[in-house]
């Protein structure tokens, strides 16, 4: 293995055989993950953008629109796309790759799919992990683009700086029946398909319903057609001045990272408790006659911490 050190300093000049690298290395917990972890230093200028919503609303189209302009604006970006593991979602991978391919070979653009967690959608297990690496480099904005179903749309709010929903216009006075919760994950809304009939109608009542909920950030609300880069320079400068509100305003950095905290140390503590183990013991306590749940579970707790 590489001297940690050396690693550090390829990743924090944006060495992308580095990053690719250590991402693995996260990803799959392997040997030197942790010490990488600890000696990374998170470029302070980097920002987290999680772009989320249902499939087909044109997350990929709308991060593809976002990467033309900082391209020509000499930005540097990475992508972390969080598919469906499912098989049935390859072809949706495969369209990523189609509609981001003018990209791959960029020297500005660093672009990576990760598993996403379970069939939920959930959002990949090590992700904190692999944002950490890619905020230790020399990017100015992360993306992340994770499909807005299951968990993961509010497990990245807590971890995105700023997290873009993106929707697209149904019946447009329909916004009343959308998801519960979402409103809370917002920092910016985008209602994409712009050049559908019902598009401005739902984007009224959308600006409608979130003036109602906003605190003291009035969650913008954009119409965008991704596919044609129409509205994207409007998207970018909310972005921006969400930007300047997070510096503003650290209270909600404090909630990120304390949501952050929370989610790592929910993992460490889960570390070592599999189902297929948990499935086991209990079968043979079971069968053993006497079985009393939360007795069980002292138990198995008691044994565990004696263990570690
Ligand atoms: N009419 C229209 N189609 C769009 C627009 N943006 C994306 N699409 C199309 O919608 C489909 C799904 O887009 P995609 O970016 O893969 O959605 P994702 O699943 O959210 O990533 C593709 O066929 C896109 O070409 C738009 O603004 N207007
Ligand atoms: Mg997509």
């Amino acid at each position: 293995m590489q001297d940690t050190a050396e690693w550090i300093s390829l990743i924090a000049k944006g060495d992308f055989r580095s990053l690719a690298k250590s991402i693995t290395l996260v990803e799959n917990e392997l040997s030197g993950s942790e010490a990488l972890l600890r000696a990374l230093k998170p470029n302070p200028n980097t920002r987290v953008i999680g772009i989320t919503g249902p499939p087909g609303a044109g997350k990929s189209t709308l991060v593809n629109a976002f990467l033309h302009k900082l391209v020509a604006r000499h930005q540097k970006v990475a992508v972390v796309s969080v598919d469906p593991s499912s098989p049935f979602n390859f072809g949706a991978l495969l369209g990523d790759r189609i509609r981001m391919s003018e990209f791959y070979l960029n020297p500005s653009v660093f672009i990576r799919s990760v598993a996403s967690r379970g069939s939920l959608g959930g959002l990949n297990a090590h992700i904190l992990e692999i944002l950490e690496v890619l905020r230790s480099s020399v990017f100015d904005y992360v993306i992340v683009e994770t499909v807005g179903v299951g968990q993961s749309e509010v497990e990245i709010a807590g971890i995105a700086d700023t997290t873009i929903v993106v929707t697209v216009p149904e019946a447009g006075d329909e916004v009343q029946t959308m998801k519960a919760g979402i409103m809370e994950i917002a920092d910016i809304f985008v209602v994409n398909k712009g050049d559908r009939e019902q598009a401005d109608l739902f984007v009224k009542n959308l600006k409608l319903l979130v003036h109602q909920k906003s605190g003291d950030w009035e969650i913008p609300v954009l119409k965008c057609i991704a596919s044609e880069q129409i509205g994207i320079d409007e998207l970018l400068e909310e972005v921006e001045r969400h930007g300047k509100y997070l510096k503003q305003f650290s209270e909600r950095k404090i909630h990120l990272l304390a949501e952050k905290a929370w989610q790592l140390i929910q993992q460490k503590r889960m570390q070592d408790v599999r189902r297929s183990e948990l499935y086991e013991a209990i079968s043979k306590a079971v069968k053993s006659g006497h079985f009393h749940l939360y007795e069980w579970i002292d138990s198995f707790l008691e044994e565990k911490n004696g263990k570690s």
